[in-house]
């Protein structure tokens, strides 16, 4: 053992001595007034190696180990949903590198100290569940889903092939059956891939269309198109529609920003007009993407206008309905919403958004079976013989353009199964009644806030009005004025603690909130609470 080995060993003795100290004399350093992260005097000096796989004899003590995990899991919930803990212990970048010790040992820690790790981890973390974290379209942890991804990352399998995810691969094809039967496509036909999140769920479109258009592409690039490619999407979009242009080599010009209407919907006239624009330059349109549920402002592109144009100019026809997808679940909310989606070439469809299910779980699906395997596969020998035991249309790691793929649909098929249609169906309901009722909190209180437009959806934008602006004339200047405090705002929110919601600025106003309620957590009582307190951190500014 050289000196920096030694000197190594030493320090981490050290460590465990004071965390030993620690345990001993100061039980909340643990999280925990009953100090239950402690690991038995037979187990408390142990390391990896003393359990599985390493250890074949040391089941007990990974038994132990592991349950000592889940006991800070189940306290983690616990705390997150007490209305009274904070959302968030904020510290500066450089603050919370102090209170952390987040080094890479040369010598291994003592599971005891992984347990401390685990806990101060989740001390630290912005508890995304709780009801009153607003700050993203995907908030709240829903259980059951939670606890589909305990079993994903227990089986830890990859779903590129039938033979070592049977189970998993036969669950994507019924629950992506069901999604497409959901879309409105006859008897659910077409094809469905889980992708890592919503903008390669898009690109994935992009291709696909690409390649419906041009098959010589895949052989032969940019020399089988011939002509410069054009793709159409909202001024309101994802900026991974945009980002497909740049990534695919249109270029970011050739992603024609359509402009939307007041409530952030595409203009279909303008859409024509850009398109028959661009064919008289000689370029080629050949994708249209309509958003269902955009990101700020939760606005619904008109898809049935959108189609007809897109049948005119014999263009693919993708609606991104990363966020707005759910309500495809809701009778009362679908139309008219999402009518017209059935007539789209590909959807995007986000479960981990509105529907809860837990990050990541990302879909797209396709109504032309076939396209995806036509376009992506590259039949790498190693992974996707063709002489199987089984049929290999099971396999389904050659229809994407990754190797490796995470298991994201056991947690969603169980969330289904938990919850049926209908259980969806009163989920999606219930986060757009209390939309409403915010937004009837708001026009109760307009003396304190200012709601920017009626929601489609569940992001509602508003202005928090200080005392000081209550009595000012709205104008651009109030308007200035008001997005000068939303920055302030949140951080004292963060400071504080006790709330998350997001703010930003669009191309037509200031920065102002976007609220946003998908999380099942959240109650009317949660809602009152959000306006008092944005009141009582902001009234003086
Ligand atoms: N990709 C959309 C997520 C953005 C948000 O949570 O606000």
């Amino acid at each position: 053992m050289d000196n920096v080995q030694m000197f190594g060993t030493k320090i981490t003795a050290i460590k465990e001595y004071l965390y030993n100290f620690a345990r001993t004399h100061s039980p909340t350093r643990l999280m925990g007034s009953e100090n239950t992260y402690s690991l038995s005097k037979e187990h408390c000096n142990l390391k990896y190696s003393d359990i599985l796989p390493q250890n074949a004899e040391g089941f007990p003590a990974t038994r132990e180990f592991l349950m000592k995990v889940v006991d800070i899991l189940i306290d983690y919930i616990k705390n997150q949903s007490d209305r009274s803990s904070k959302v968030l212990d904020f510290h500066h970048p450089g603050d919370m590198m102090r209170l952390l010790d987040l080094e890479i040992p040369d010598t291994g820690v003592s599971l005891q100290q992984l347990l401390v790790d685990c806990s101060t981890t989740l001390k630290y973390q912005v508890k995304t569940g709780h009801p009153h974290f607003f700050n993203q379209l995907s908030c709240g942890l829903d259980l059951v889903s939670m606890a589909g991804e305990w079993l994903t990352a227990t089986a830890n399998t990859n779903m590129f092939t039938y033979e070592i995810a049977p189970v998993f691969i036969l669950m994507e094809h019924v629950v992506l059956h069901k999604m497409r039967e959901i879309i409105g496509w006859p008897n659910g036909v077409g094809d469905s891939i889980l992708a890592p999140g919503g903008s390669i769920s898009n690109l994935y479109a992009f291709l696909a269309a690409r390649h419906k258009m041009f098959p010589q592409y895949k052989e032969r690039g940019l020399s089988a198109v011939g002509g410069q490619l054009v793709m159409f999407t909202s001024d309101q979009c994802h900026y991974s529609v945009k980002s497909c242009a740049s990534v695919c080599g249109l270029g970011t010009d050739n992603c024609v920003m359509v402009p939307s209407d007041e409530r952030g919907r595409m203009i279909p006239q303008r859409l024509e007009e850009l398109i028959i624009e661009r064919k008289a330059k000689g370029h080629i349109p050949f994708f249209v993407n309509a958003t269902a549920g955009t990101t700020v402002i939760g606005a619904f592109d008109p898809i049935a206008e959108i189609a007809d144009i897109c049948k005119k100019y014999n263009c693919w026809l993708h609606v991104d309905a990363a966020w707005g997808g759910g309500l495809l679940l809701s009778r009362k909310y679908r139309h008219p919403r999402l009518t017209g989606i059935e007539r789209a070439d590909s959807v995007t469809w986000n479960p981990h958004k509105l529907m809860g299910a837990l990050l990541q779980c990302s879909t797209i699906h396709f109504k032309d079976d076939g396209l995806l395997i036509s376009c992506n596969q590259m039949s790498a020998e190693y992974l996707f013989m063709t002489d199987k035991l089984y049929d290999v249309k099971y396999d389904t790691g050659d229809k994407v353009i990754q190797c490796g793929r995470h298991n994201d649909i056991f947690k969603l098929w169980l969330q289904w199964r938990a919850k049926g249609n209908d259980g969806f169906e009163e989920h999606m309901n219930r986060l757009m009644e209390l939309t409403e009722y915010m937004v009837q909190r708001i026009k109760q209180m307009s003396d304190k806030f200012y709601l920017i437009l009626e929601p489609e959806l569940v992001n509602c934008c508003f202005w928090y009005l200080p005392t000081r602006l209550r009595n000012m004339p709205h104008t651009a200047e109030r308007e200035k004025l008001l997005g000068e405090i939303c920055p302030i705002l949140k951080g004292r929110m963060m400071e504080a603690g006790t709330l998350m919601v997001g703010y930003q600025p669009d191309d037509r106003r200031p920065n102002f909130f976007r609220n946003i309620i998908s999380s099942a957590a959240v109650t009317e009582a949660d809602i009152d609470f959000l306006l008092a307190e944005m009141d009582r951190l902001g009234h003086d500014l």
